[in-house]
């Protein structure tokens, strides 16, 4: 288990902090203020999404499971991994399922996984190292938009992005992610994309505002996060939670609306930020799918799909892609 070599532990410098607030600076200064999804994931906003996986309105993580479940065999005899690379791997659940299908397969493979999330990780290698004593884990804190160089060379691997997770970035950034990591990619490696597909709006709304309030709760955590990250003094009484399906560009926003007129500081960003009531902030993009929009994405990237995995209601689809 390597999960203290230095260049994976190592902190952030203090350039990529300085960088990181005038971008968020210049997020939250635009006409409609943003602010990036990735703030959703301190130690709190990952076990309310963890909780969110779980609600029975957020279909996605069951179905993307039992669709693994069922091509888990297919896709390793396709893809034949010596390593295995999972990008924002959270709890690890699903990693597992590929591990089974390995461990019966038989070859040993070397499985890194990447997440911004450290206690998250560590938790997680150390239950699969247990686990999975045959496999070498290796675990990498970082961000899959800036950290993709520290994965291990290419060649025979099979990286997996789950939960449809590349559906929370902007098409923009899907663009660079893509081909940021095509360029890493040879012959010899395959990345399985997980994506929710594009269906009922209803279903897709309902599924962003659970009626216990997680998702709420999820979406206004990030003000705090904001708060404690950069000196601020959000009032999480003076918003509430927004989510709705836009058509035209296929996806879902979350939104954060102030139910009344507030002002907020964030000293360590130099800003303040006046909102009237019924302003509103945007916190999320979640992008749905059908297999042409896919392939149009991957295939500006040079990627194909070589196999579309999907359940029987066509909710949510695992894309096998190549170079
Ligand atoms: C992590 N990601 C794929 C989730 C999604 O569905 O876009 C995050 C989420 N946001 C609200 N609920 C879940």
């Amino acid at each position: 288990v390597r999960k203290d070599a230095p260049e994976d532990l190592a902190p952030r410098s203090s350039t990529r902090l300085i960088d990181e607030g005038a971008a968020l600076r210049a997020s939250l200064l635009q006409e409609l203020p943003e602010i990036p999804a990735r703030y959703l994931y301190d130690d709190t906003g990952s076990e309310l999404f963890e909780r969110i996986t779980g609600l029975s309105v957020y279909y996605q993580t069951r179905t993307e499971i039992s669709i693994l479940e069922r091509a888990a065999a297919d896709i390793v005899a396709h893809a034949r991994p010596r390593h295995l690379v999972e990008l924002g791997s959270g709890a690890g659940r699903k990693i597992r399922i590929l591990l089974d299908a390995l461990r019966a397969d038989g070859p040993s493979v070397t499985c890194t996984m990447l997440d911004i999330n450290e206690l998250f990780l560590l938790q997680s290698i150390d239950r699969l190292s247990a686990d999975y004593p045959e496999f070498v884990f290796r675990g990498v804190v970082g961000n899959f938009m800036t950290d993709l160089g520290r994965l291990g060379p290419a060649g025979g691997r099979l990286v997996v992005f789950f939960a449809g997770t590349v559906g929370n970035l902007h098409p923009d950034e899907r663009r660079s992610f893509l081909g940021d990591l095509a360029q890493r990619m040879d012959d010899a490696d395959a990345l399985l994309l997980g994506v929710d597909l594009v269906k009922d709006p209803a279903r897709l709304e309902a599924a962003y505002d659970d009626p216990e309030g997680v998702t709420a709760a999820f979406n206004l955590n990030v003000l705090s996060v904001l708060n404690r990250r950069f000196a601020g003094n959000f009032d999480t009484s003076a918003f509430r939670h927004r989510a709705f399906y836009d058509r035209k560009n296929a996806w879902i926003e979350m939104r954060l609306v102030a139910t009344r007129k507030n002002e907020v500081r964030l000293d360590a960003l130099g800003l303040r930020l006046a909102f009237d009531k019924g302003a509103e902030i945007r916190t999320e993009l979640s992008c749905k799918f059908t297999r042409a929009s896919l392939e149009a994405s991957a295939g500006e990237a040079g990627l194909t799909i070589d196999r579309w995995y999907t359940d029987p209601a066509d909710l949510f689809a695992l894309a096998l892609v190549r170079r």
